[in-house]
């Protein structure tokens, strides 16, 4: 007899739905949504209802893999666990030996996002080993450092309120295939009546969704945003009262943004003066209003000073605290767990072990004054995800480079591992899903047994812990203390009766913020000891969740060596290519996951690059034609798709296809550059500028 279950969706993605999942004989035979849930309904994307067809895939990993071939060649043979532990502990001990456990470097990110198999007992083991740290910022850390310096914290808008919105800017987010219940929620507010903005520099699904999409030039948003403020000031649009109440540098502000006037904020966004005069007269005048702040303006080497920059609107025409008001970047502060008890970071030797930044994955496997011996990958695929791909294959290829990955496929990444490691599908794991978008707090209890001899991150670290003779007793906590632990944490008002039981019983359990009103005024934050609340401390003196005044005028900024105020910085990457190269996901694959599950490469069709007439009419590109891209990095061959969607001067392909030398796929990121961000240590994916070379008799 077959069963119905309650289960999450572990992507990296805002939405964490719920799902509900069909098993028969140990099978998952189907994913939908859990209708009941308040903020996803029942609506689940085309990616995960494809999830039976990964779970249960004929190239699934079940048993470890020792290489046999040379590296990339995936020859492997079986071996079993004990002998896959034994060789791990003599790598990790040599390279410690020898170089010291810094030469041992874990990699990974959130290819599942559950906090016990993401950033759990696997933190614990490295700190314990005293291995390289890893600054995970490749996703969205300089957004999330530019929201902090105007707002205080990571949190914004609760999206379910966002129906009451009568404006909603969708700024460098593509929703419809990125955060669909967003554009849910945006479809109800239109009904009642809502407008919805699309500002983005690809003519793209969302785009298309939106009743007025905005084409802007990329890296230049900060200039629209202050051309937005100097027409409000201007205009007089701006709440002054409230201003005055709850932020700081207004004054100063007013200066600033006095230079950026329509007609040169035009010539440097490519918007026309009459769009940008009509846009921030529809923002200054219309109320509540909602933008949603996306990760694709902070792929660039000036995304934090955009974020930054765009967070303050909502402040001059007093839209926080109002139901439907405001803005989101991300609200994974709402969320935040006792950090220190799930990781540990007490375990680390003293002085600290050096910091990585995985965004330079690629120099660091090339150095050579203090080596990576052992690389250590999990939750992650950087042979497809992480920038300026010829170094990192090439140190992946390195005879004195011990590799480990632990997937549930062969990834490209683990066609380079000495050693492969099978991983659980979440379906197999117990964990804790928070969003980084909705407010709502899930437990995910297994649905189906482990296959084959796969096992999850937690078990794996736990058990090399054992392996490496570490006697610290957090090594002998179970899934269900550390979420215990995870969600024992005083100092967060919000957590408020989020416990194992009452998730255990329910599913979800929303995070206890207090609900936006209709007024100016800050609702008091109540349900923690005022003393020791750190985060929803109660009667915050402004709108803000840590109660601070809002930032137009930052110290922090100044002191960091950047602009204390919103400004625009030119991007400035390689100007000897003429072409911006902008790479964002595509709809049916989440990062490299789901590019290898059929019907999802069915759907995508193909890699393309999309170039505009004129640009490919300038290179004799002709439509479908194999074209080389290329910059000083190297260069991919891609098939043209030649559409006005793209501006002059940039070319886009969307998705992260696996490699193919049959159909001769490579990784988009061999263009682009480990140059990092202006803030949060952060990606700079869409800065990369290239040249188009059409390839004669192809
Ligand atoms: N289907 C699907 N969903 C996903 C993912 C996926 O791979 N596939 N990935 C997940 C992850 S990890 C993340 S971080 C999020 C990312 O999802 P989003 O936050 O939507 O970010 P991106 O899709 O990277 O970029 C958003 C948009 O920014 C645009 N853009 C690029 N440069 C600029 C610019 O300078 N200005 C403006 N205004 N727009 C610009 C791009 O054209 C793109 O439409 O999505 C998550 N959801
Ligand atoms: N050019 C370009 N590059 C990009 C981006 C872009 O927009 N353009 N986006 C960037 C962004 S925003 C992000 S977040 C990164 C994402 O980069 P990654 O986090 O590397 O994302 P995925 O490609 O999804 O790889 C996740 C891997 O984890 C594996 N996995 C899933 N669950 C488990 C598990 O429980 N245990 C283990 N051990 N493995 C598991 C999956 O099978 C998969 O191979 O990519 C970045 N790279
Ligand atoms: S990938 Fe996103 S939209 Fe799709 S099921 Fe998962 S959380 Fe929901
Ligand atoms: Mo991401």
């Amino acid at each position: 007899m077959g069963k119905r279950v309650r289960s999450v969706c572990p992507l990296d993605c805002p939405d964490t739905c719920s799902l509900l999942v069909d098993v028969e004989e140990g099978k998952i035979t189907r994913v939908t949504g859990h209708p009941d849930h308040p903020v996803t309904k029942g609506a689940i994307c085309h990616k995960v209802r494809r999830f039976p067809e990964r779970v249960h895939h004929k190239d699934r990993l079940l048993y470890p893999l020792r290489r046999t071939g040379s590296k990339g060649s995936s020859q492997f043979e079986r071996i079993t666990w004990s002998e896959a532990y034994d060789e791990m502990k003599r790598q990790f001990q040599s390279a410690i030996e020898t170089h010291g456990a810094e030469s041992i470097l874990p990699y990974s990110f959130y290819g599942n996002m559950g906090i016990l198999n993401a950033e759990g007992m696997d933190r614990r083991f490295f700190h314990r080993l005293g291995a390289s740290q890893l600054e995970r910022s490749i996703c969205n850390s300089a957004g999330a450092v530019g929201f902090n310096y105007t707002m205080g914290a990571n949190a914004g808008t609760d999206p379910e309120d966002t129906i009451y919105s009568r404006l909603i800017i969708v700024w460098g987010c593509n929703v419809v295939s990125t955060n669909m219940h967003q554009m849910l929620l945006a479809n109800e507010a239109r009904k009642r009546g809502a407008k919805v903005v699309v500002i983005d520099v690809h003519n793209n699904r969302s785009a298309k969704w939106a009743d007025w999409f905005i084409q802007i030039r990329p890296g230049t948003d900060a200039a629209l945003a202050l051309g937005i403020m100097h027409i409000l000031i201007r205009d007089r649009l701006v709440q002054e009262d409230y201003v005055r109440q709850y932020t700081i540098g207004y004054d100063e502000l007013k200066g600033d943004a006095a230079e950026y006037t329509p007609e040169r904020v035009s010539a440097i966004t490519g918007v026309s003066v009459e769009d940008i005069c009509s846009l921030a007269h529809l923002y200054g005048t219309t109320t509540p209003s909602f933008i949603r702040i996306g990760n694709g303006l902070q792929h660039h080497e000036n995304g934090g000073m955009i974020v930054r920059s765009i967070a303050c609107l909502p402040a001059l025409t007093g839209q926080w605290g109002i139901r439907g008001g405001g803005a989101v970047k991300g609200n994974s502060y709402y969320a935040t767990l006792n950090t220190r008890g799930i990781q540990r970071p007490d375990l680390m030797p003293r002085p600290l072990p050096r910091s990585i930044n995985m965004n330079q994955l690629g120099d660091v496997l090339l150095e050579k004054t203090r080596p990576v011996k052992v690389l250590f990958v999990y939750n992650s695929n950087p042979a497809q995800v992480a920038p300026d791909q010829n170094k990192i294959r090439q140190g992946l290829l390195r005879e004195d480079l011990f590799t480990v990955v632990h997937d549930l496929f062969l990834t490209d990444t683990a066609k380079y591992a000495d050693l492969v490691l099978p991983a659980t599908s979440h379906f197999e794991n117990l964990d804790l899903y928070k969003s980084y978008w909705h407010l709502y707090v899930q437990l995910h209890e297994p649905v189906i047994a482990p296959l084959g001899e796969c096992k999850s991150n937690f078990t794996l670290f736990k058990e090399l812990a054992k392996v490496m003779e570490f006697a610290d007793p957090c090594f002998d906590d179970t899934e269900e203390d550390v979420i215990e632990t995870a969600l024992h944490y005083e100092k967060n008002a919000y957590l408020h009766g989020v416990s194992l039981q009452a998730l255990r019983e329910k599913g979800w359990v929303k995070l206890a913020v207090p609900r936006a009103e209709n007024l100016k005024e800050a609702e008091p934050r109540s349900g923690a000891d005022p003393d020791k609340a750190e985060v929803g401390g109660p009667g915050t003196p402004a709108p803000t969740p840590t109660g601070k005044k809002i930032a137009l005028y930052s110290e922090g900024l100044k002191s960091a060596g950047h602009s204390p105020l919103p400004t625009h910085v030119e991007l400035s990457e390689d100007t000897a290519y003429p072409l911006y190269f902008i790479t964002p996901p595509n709809h049916h694959f989440l990062n490299s996951t789901g590019a290898n599950i059929p019907a999802l490469m069915q759907a995508e069709r193909r890699p393309v690059l999309q170039i505009h007439p004129v640009d490919a009419l300038e290179r004799g590109v002709k439509h479908g034609q194999r074209v080389k891209i290329f910059n000083d990095r190297g260069s991919v061959v891609l098939e043209a798709d030649i559409t006005p969607d793209v501006q002059p001067g940039l070319v886009i392909s969307q998705g992260l296809w696996w490699d193919d030398d049959l159909l001769g796929y490579q990784s988009v990121n061999v263009l682009t550059s480990q140059r990092i961000a202006d803030m949060g240590g952060g990606a700079t994916f869409f800065s990369t500028r290239v040249e188009v070379a059409s390839i004669p008799n192809a």
